[in-house]
């Protein structure tokens, strides 16, 4: 409502995890997928019908390890859609297991010796992969996180808002304490987020701080530009009861 946006111009679609209930919540258009495929279902989405605002919400597994393979792709198509990561660090649906973003050592149910690989890092893969915009918020300060998002939805091409948003029941470890402690905003900091570089060795800080806010922001040609067959007519709008594809399929027997 903030963004002048009717229910109708807005399309949610979630994946699978404590997260996709957001699709429950909120009274625009939803799509709950499956797990994992948030990005190609708003990937269809957006291409067939770019009147919508289309914005994925994803858990941190389901994006970050079963979604995991068409993070990159999205990003370096900078297809023109934003992607929200319920980032708690935990599977929680699944009463809490290790992520790709768990931390080393943190232990769980199915890992009593601890998480045994290094923590992924969203924010440098996101950056190397070309990412158009890329912000990582905290749900303890929902105003920031608020602005965050209303920008991530104004830029046209792929905005990534990786967000801390502790699972109070499972992560006993990375809470709303933790973070509260060493969470603190880029922008006051002077951060340069024209400077992909920057940005790049600031998504490596952590420990005692961790920044939170735009990392890094560029305008650039979205997927959708780049498709001459696109411009123009939305494919939902395109008429499809004289076409024939016999001959189509008959070239290829
Ligand atoms: C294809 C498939 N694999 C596994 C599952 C089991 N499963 C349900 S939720 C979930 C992940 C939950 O973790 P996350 O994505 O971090 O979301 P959270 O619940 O923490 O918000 C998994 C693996 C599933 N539903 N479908
Ligand atoms: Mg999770």
């Amino acid at each position: 409502m903030q963004m002048g946006l009717e229910r109708d111009q807005v399309m949610l679609v979630s994946g699978i995890g404590c997260h996709g209930k957001i699709v429950n919540y909120v009274n625009v258009n939803g799509f709950h997928g499956i797990h994992g495929r948030v990005l190609p279902l708003a990937t269809g989405i957006e291409l067939a019908n770019p009147s919508l605002t289309v914005v994925g919400f994803a858990g941190d597994a389901d994006q970050y390890d079963e979604g995991w393979g068409h993070f990159s792709h999205a990003l370096r198509r900078n297809i023109d859609i934003t992607l929200i990561v319920h980032n708690n660090m935990v599977l929680g649906l699944t009463t809490g297991q290790t992520t790709a973003t768990s931390q080393r050592g943190f232990k769980t149910k199915s890992t009593p010796f601890g998480s045994i690989p290094p923590m992924l890092n969203p924010i440098a893969h996101a950056l190397v992969s070309n990412g158009t915009f890329v912000a990582r918020g905290f749900a303890g300060d929902v105003k920031h996180l608020t602005s965050l998002i209303v920008e991530a939805i104004n830029h046209k091409g792929f905005a990534l808002v990786d967000v801390f948003q502790p699972c109070v029941t499972f992560n006993y470890l990375n809470t709303y304490d933790w973070f509260t402690k060493r969470v603190y905003k880029l922008e006051e900091k002077g951060h340069d987020y024209t400077d992909r570089q920057k940005a790049l060795e600031k998504s490596f800080e952590w420990g005692n701080r961790i920044p939170i806010g735009i990392f890094f922001k560029e305008e650039k040609r979205t997927y959708r530009d780049s498709l001459p067959h696109l411009k123009g007519m939305p494919l939902t709008k395109m008429p499809v009861d004289d076409v024939n594809i016999i001959p189509l399929l008959k070239s290829m027997m």
